[in-house]
């Protein structure tokens, strides 16, 4: 007699490791599984809008803003290593410089802490390095043009705002001014937007003028021609970030094919002296404030000190711990690594077990087959199911044991959307 597939998909225990092999070749009746017990109602799945911004797992941040603001004092703090060039002249930087930042999460540490595992791997986040831009940016002035591509080739954006003063280091503008820097680099992006989709919607025009009126792709072309349209509306006369309009989910799809730099979510850090930060008070960040909320509401604004945060870099933690308590301030660095990822619109799930404990990141919205192929392209074509259970069940019951007698450690199939902190192992046909 054949053993029942399910029963053996749930007991073996070697099938309930993570593996980069094959598994099994799975037997069952496709309508007898748990998988497609659980799928969700269909509705909810066709209402689903796409997110804004580039599909993938692997997104970048990139630093931005005007030239000699810290971006690069502020990079090498964050990636605790010295590859940007951080100098006192205006256009230091030229070329990105890469980093992955580990993002902190107290969930990692507790599931290293718990499967005491021979390698651990926490989320990344990877952060890009790039040139100041300047007034005049997206007609070619300063670094113009190559620091525009900079920015589209990343996914979100730090924005560095200088509210420090210090006569040593020279401002392109003259003078400290955080709001007129803001509508600098806004101005700039937004310029270079409409460019790109006045030029894109002309050569749309032309193509469409060529076909008959009638025919499907015509129609589908002319929908897509309002929409871009629409885009340019938004930029230009309503003088509002893509990112700020409120798109539908056919639109999204319009939106990310433009690759837009007013697309990308904006993160503002506000670069104080140390004494401002560890005070908490510095003039500009009512005013600062003020401009977020009039132009770019929701936008989320971190004030911190890239030179506090270039001291503690030198040290070590125990030195770090003792330094912030002496002055009274804590780094602001976690808090930015989290507000990026967060921005990005990341989550993550985690795979455990006595060899290694590793975060794996993926969108919001991912499905388990496609979480399942962030490690292996095979996991996802070859998806069998997931056996996925809640960081927080693990943490109640404290083991994986407890959690499936609690009947917490659930059988997922393909229509699954991974939740933030979900543990899986995944099983995968030959
Ligand atoms: N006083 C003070 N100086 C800073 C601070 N952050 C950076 N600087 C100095 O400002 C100068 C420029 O810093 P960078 O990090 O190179 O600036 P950047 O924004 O990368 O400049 P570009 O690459 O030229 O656009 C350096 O001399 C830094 O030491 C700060 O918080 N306070
Ligand atoms: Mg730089």
């Amino acid at each position: 007699m054949l053993p029942n597939p399910n029963r053996l998909l749930c007991c073996s225990r070697q099938l309930r490791q993570l593996s980069l092999f094959p598994l099994f070749r799975p037997r069952f009746s496709p309508f007898s599984t748990t998988a497609s017990r659980q799928m969700p109602p269909k509705k909810a799945q066709e209402t689903k809008k796409a997110l804004l911004g580039r599909p993938g797992n692997n997104l970048k941040i990139g630093i931005v803003g005007v030239p000699n603001v810290g971006k690069s004092s502020f990079f090498n703090a964050l990636s605790n290593t010295s590859l940007g060039l951080a100098a006192n002249y205006p256009y230091a930087t030229i070329n990105p410089e890469e980093a992955r930042i580990p993002v902190p999460d107290e969930r990692f540490d507790w599931l290293c802490d718990t499967y005491k595992p021979a390698s651990r791997i926490p989320a990344h986040l990877t952060c890009i390095d790039i040139a100041g831009l300047t007034a005049g940016a997206s007609t070619g002035a300063g670094l113009g043009n190559a620091f525009l591509s900079h920015v589209r080739a990343v996914d979100g954006i730090f924005q560095v705002v200088r509210a420090f003063d210090d006569a040593e280091v020279i401002h392109v503008e003259g003078d400290v001014d955080p709001c007129r820097d803001m509508d600098i680099i806004q101005t700039e992006l937004r310029l270079k937007d409409i460019e790109w989709v006045e030029k894109h919607l002309d050569g749309m025009k032309k193509t469409t003028r060529a076909l008959g009126s009638n025919s499907l792709a015509d129609k589908a072309k002319k929908e897509e021609i309002a929409t871009i349209e629409k885009v340019l509306k938004v930029i230009s006369v309503d003088q509002k970030d893509v990112r700020k309009h409120e798109w539908t989910g056919k639109e999204i799809d319009v939106v990310n094919s433009l690759q837009l730099l007013t697309a990308k979510p904006v993160t503002y850090l506000v670069n104080l002296s140390e004494k401002d930060y560890i005070r908490k008070k510095n003039k500009w960040l009512p005013k600062i404030k003020a401009w977020i909320d009039a132009n770019n509401p929701g936008d989320p604004l971190i004030p911190f000190s890239v030179a506090l945060e270039e001291r503690l870099a030198t040290m070590s933690d125990e030195e770090k711990i003792e330094e912030q308590k002496k002055v009274g301030a804590q780094s602001a660095l976690p808090k930015i690594t989290h507000a990026g990822y967060a921005s990005l619109e990341l989550i993550r799930y985690f795979t455990c077990g006595p060899d290694e404990v590793r975060a794996w990141t993926i969108r919001k919205g991912t499905k388990a087959p496609q979480a399942a192929g962030v490690i292996h392209s095979d996991f996802e074509n070859k998806f069998v199911c997931g056996e996925i259970m809640s960081f927080a069940d693990l943490k109640e019951h404290g083991s994986e044991a407890a959690v499936k007698a609690a009947g917490k450690l659930r059988q997922q199939g393909k229509p699954y959307e991974m939740i933030d902190g979900d543990i899986a192992y995944w099983k995968s046909g030959a």
